[in-house]
Formats: C-alpha cells, sequence, structure tokens
C-alpha cells in the first residue's frame, strides 16, 4: 500500500496541536507506521528541502524548523500522498480552505518569514521514498 512521509513542524508542536493532527489522520484511517518526536539539524534540513536552499526565505526556514522539536512519521493508505495533501491545505495558509489542517490552525507569515503551516507531507511517490529513507535512514 501507499505510504508517504509527514511531519508535525515546530509551531504545532508548540501550540499543542499534535493530538489534533493525528487525531484527523487516524480518523480518515491512515494508518501510522513510524512516529518520533525529534530535533531537525540543519544538514537534514538542507537535504530534505535540497529544491529549496537557495531561495531567499530558506534561513527563515531553516530557523523555523530547528526553533523547536517536531514529529516525523510514515503513514500508509489508499492514496495517502495526494489525500494528505488534500488534508494539509494549500502552502500558504491564507490560502488554504477552511476544513484543511492549514486553512483551520495557520495564519500567513509577516514579512520576511518563513510561512508557519504546521504540517508537511511529501509530494510524490519518489520524494515519500527519498524522504522516509532521509528521516528514519531506510529505503
Ligand atoms: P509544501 O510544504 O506545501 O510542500 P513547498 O515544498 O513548496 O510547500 O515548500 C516547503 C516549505 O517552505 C513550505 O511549507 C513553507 C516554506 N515556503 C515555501 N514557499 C515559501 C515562500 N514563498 N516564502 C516563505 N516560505 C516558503
Ligand atoms: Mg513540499
Amino acid at each position: 500500500m501507499e505510504k508517504t512521509f509527514f511531519m508535525i513542524k515546530p509551531d504545532a508542536v508548540r501550540r499543542g496541536l499534535i493530538g489534533e493532527v493525528l487525531s484527523r489522520i487516524e480518523k480518515r484511517g491512515f494508518v501510522i507506521e513510524r512516529l518520533e518526536l525529534c530535533q531537525a539539524d540543519e544538514n537534514l534540513l538542507k537535504a530534505h528541502y535540497a529544491a529549496l536552499v537557495d531561495e531567499p526565505f530558506f534561513p527563515d526556514l531553516l530557523a523555523y524548523m530547528t526553533s523547536g522539536p517536531l514529529v516525523i512519521g510514515v503513514m500508509f493508505g489508499n492514496d495517502v500522498i495526494a489525500s494528505w495533501r488534500l488534508m494539509m491545505g494549500a502552502t500558504k495558509p491564507q490560502e488554504a480552505l477552511p476544513g484543511t489542517i492549514r486553512g483551520d490552525f495557520a495564519q500567513a507569515a509577516g514579512a520576511n518569514q518563513s510561512i508557519e503551516n504546521v504540517v508537511h507531507g511529501s509530494d510524490s511517490a519518489a520524494s515519500a521514498k527519498r524522504e522516509i529513507g532521509l528521516w528514519f535512514n531506510e529505503v
């Protein structure tokens, strides 16, 4: 069955939203296979966000993602990659629909800041495989 990699980002952990996010995953019927609270380091984030390292907001993204503990996990289910992206909502919280996690729990970032948008999910099967390997040292 299809698998995806997800994160509950530091803003969400700080705000006590771990249970809320996990609850939505469980109620949707996806099965959590790996789950861990960790502190991300800079090298891992540079590998994870390799496509974004040259973006002007990357230093702010690094600061955000290392600002506290985050939850990493792997879940599986039918069409979980695309379904979880829909549950997350649009990258920019101001564009995320109500009912999505970002649309319900995040706001637009201020100027010069990374977008703080609560959750991550792999965007393709190739990304899922790469990200699971990166964060959980497995293939
Ligand atoms: P997503 O997390 O929806 O897959 P992405 O992969 O394009 O979005 O970007 C990864 C993260 O980087 C995103 O969740 C928040 C941050 N980010 C993306 N675009 C940004 C921008 N224009 N300004 C600030 N932060 C941004
Ligand atoms: Mg992405």
